[in-house]
């Protein structure tokens, strides 16, 4: 079993970004063997800052499916040339972001928008509830660019059209919606990882478990095996197509995903 898991909303509280009632079952995941791989919105500055935080060790894939980066010394051996990045080996599938500042800048006009490329740190601060500290480190980006909408729902249809010609896409989060490239995201990212789980486990294939709450999550929970909805405390829960069997928390943020991992681990024989 290899766990995909979103953080805000998910394994982090939406409101207060507290992980503690998740604590438990983290440890035993690490216990298990069991990997616990964060695929996220977050920045990669961010989730340096996290994983001390959480005392995580495993892979993990920032900025919505952008970048995927394995520590020095995980126990993969992976075909593919990747970056060398320090203590990590990185594989990127994002456009830069600056193309991405570029191209809705010239629909500024068009549409009403404002983009972290446009705020200061307190006004994400005051956007998101998170320390000025974190707010910087949530404005280190380098494949995608989060935005508050102002415009209609039928306008935000237009912009995506036309960011469409230029392979972008937009998914939205929690708080924003996010501009990132085309053919990348949570999905393709957890999928290529698992590729490279399979090689390394010679008898059987990973069976794949995805927990998240938002629309960005979809993808990433339609192509898992098991599939988490986290019930969210400020909007409806994502629609996952074809997936009947997704499962719906009865809690939300982290009280779910502890609920849902047990009762996969349960599920699996592993408890
Ligand atoms: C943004 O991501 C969340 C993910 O659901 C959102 O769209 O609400 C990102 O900018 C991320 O970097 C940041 O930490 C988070 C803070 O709430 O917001
Ligand atoms: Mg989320
Ligand atoms: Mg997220």
């Amino acid at each position: 079993l290899v766990i995909y898991s979103d953080l805000d909303g998910t394994l982090l509280d939406h409101h207060t970004y507290s992980f503690e009632a998740a604590k438990d079952t983290l440890e035993s995941l690490k216990a298990l063997k069991i990997p616990c791989v964060l695929n996220t919105s977050k920045t990669f500055a961010e989730l340096l800052n996290l994983r001390t935080e959480l005392k995580h060790n495993d892979p993990f894939i920032v900025e919505n499916g952008a970048a995927i980066y394995i520590p020095k010394g995980t126990d993969l051996s992976i075909e593919e040339e990747l970056e060398d990045c320090g203590s990590y080996w990185r594989k990127a599938m994002g456009p830069p972001r600056k193309a991405l500042i570029d191209i809705t800048s010239s629909k500024k006009q068009e549409y009403e928008f404002a983009r972290f490329s446009d705020m200061t740190s307190s006004d994400i601060v005051n956007l998101t509830g998170l320390s000025v500290e974190k707010a910087i480190q949530a404005m280190q980006r380098e494949f995608t660019e989060p935005m508050v909408w102002n415009d209609s729902e039928t306008n935000l249809e237009t912009f995506k059209n036309d960011l469409e010609k230029f392979d972008l896409q937009v998914q939205r989060g929690g708080r924003f919606t996010h501009v990132m490239g085309r053919h990348c995201d949570k999905a393709k990212a957890m999928n290529w990882l698992t590729e490279q789980y399979n090689q390394c486990t010679a008898t059987e294939s990973t069976k794949t478990m995805a927990l998240g709450d938002g629309e960005n999550d979809v993808g990433m929970l339609a192509a898992a095996e098991i599939a988490v909805v986290i019930r969210s405390p400020v909007h409806a829960p994502p629609e996952i197509p074809n997936r009947a069997d997704a499962w719906l928390t009865k809690q939300y943020g982290p009280n779910g995903w502890t609920e849902a991992v047990n009762k996969a681990l349960m599920q699996e024989g592993y408890l």
